[in-house]
């Protein structure tokens, strides 16, 4: 068996390629990791190579301690991932400690990681609590119509939810637990790995102004999914805006209802 006839391999560069047709990852713009299942490790075992020295991550990830990762490279093109597998991506291995990761197998000719991986990684830790193991992806996408709301709403997580919420009748029930925003901030780092992780802990959805977006899920349809409602959602936003702004929507009464009907919770802080 080789790598590339793997299911979550072929899953993988399927989404990765959707992604890329999407418009949400120009050049090396946007990064993905998925933690692989126990049973994918063992599907893998005879293809990876175990040998490599361990290096910093930047942040400390205590409960991933000695799980497999899927990972984007640093520097590499999205919409290359489906054609060339082992140069675009890798498995890294995270140490017992929680510290480090070794790479596995890919990332071939001396490529890394992206320079997301400790933005995913917290985010990875903070979901595999919250969901009891259940959440294992976290896509970063340059998703376009998000990226040009934060140049116009106010940079609050309150506000970016209700507007989206308001632009689909599904949005509620497919994010009912809102976005967040993180202010401009450097990527690439622990600090705004803090920063996302910790709205992590409520949202599935962090909006990184003036740059992309983070999504959390249980898998890589889902995530997609949810990547590509909230955009669409952002897309009507900004047609509607630049059509003058709206002159009806749906009100809060109506997403009580909604939730109600279909059975989701919705925090009244979004209901004003
Ligand atoms: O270039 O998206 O945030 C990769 C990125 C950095
Ligand atoms: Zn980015």
């Amino acid at each position: 068996m080789k790598m590339n006839d793997i299911k979550f391999i072929k899953n993988f560069q399927k989404m990765t390629n959707d992604a890329w047709l999407k418009g949400w990852h120009e050049r090396n713009g946007g990064n993905i990791t998925y933690r692989l299942t126990k049973e994918e490790v063992n599907e893998v075992k005879d293809l990876i190579d175990e040998s490599a020295e361990y290096k910093s991550i930047g942040v400390k990830v205590e409960n991933l301690a000695n799980e497999y990762f899927l990972v984007t490279g640093s520097g590499k093109f999205i919409r290359n991932v489906a054609i060339d597998l082992e140069a675009n991506v890798g498995i890294v291995k995270i140490d017992e400690a929680g510290e480090n990761y070794k790479i596995v197998w890919g990332l071939i000719n001396g490529a890394k990681p992206t320079s997301e991986l400790p933005s995913h990684l917290m985010s990875h830790c903070v979901k595999y609590d919250q969901t009891g193991g259940k959440h294992r992806i976290i896509m970063h996408s340059h998703a376009t119509n998000i990226i040009a709301l934060t140049f116009v709403l106010p940079l609050d997580g309150v506000v970016f939810t209700r507007e989206l919420w308001e632009m689909a009748t599904e949005c509620p029930v497919v994010f009912p637990s809102g976005i967040g925003v993180v202010p401009w901030m450097v990527p690439g780092g622990a600090q705004i790995a803090e920063a996302t992780s910790e709205l992590m802990k409520k949202h599935d959805i962090v909006i990184w102004a003036h740059h992309g977006v983070f999504c959390s899920g249980e898998d890589l349809d889902l995530t997609f999914g949810l990547m590509d409602t909230v955009e669409k959602s952002a897309e009507i936003l900004v047609k509607v805006l630049s059509m003058g702004g709206k002159r009806q929507t749906i009100s809060s009464q109506n997403f009580r209802d909604l939730a109600r009907d279909f059975k989701v919770s919705i925090s009244e802080e979004y209901l004003k």
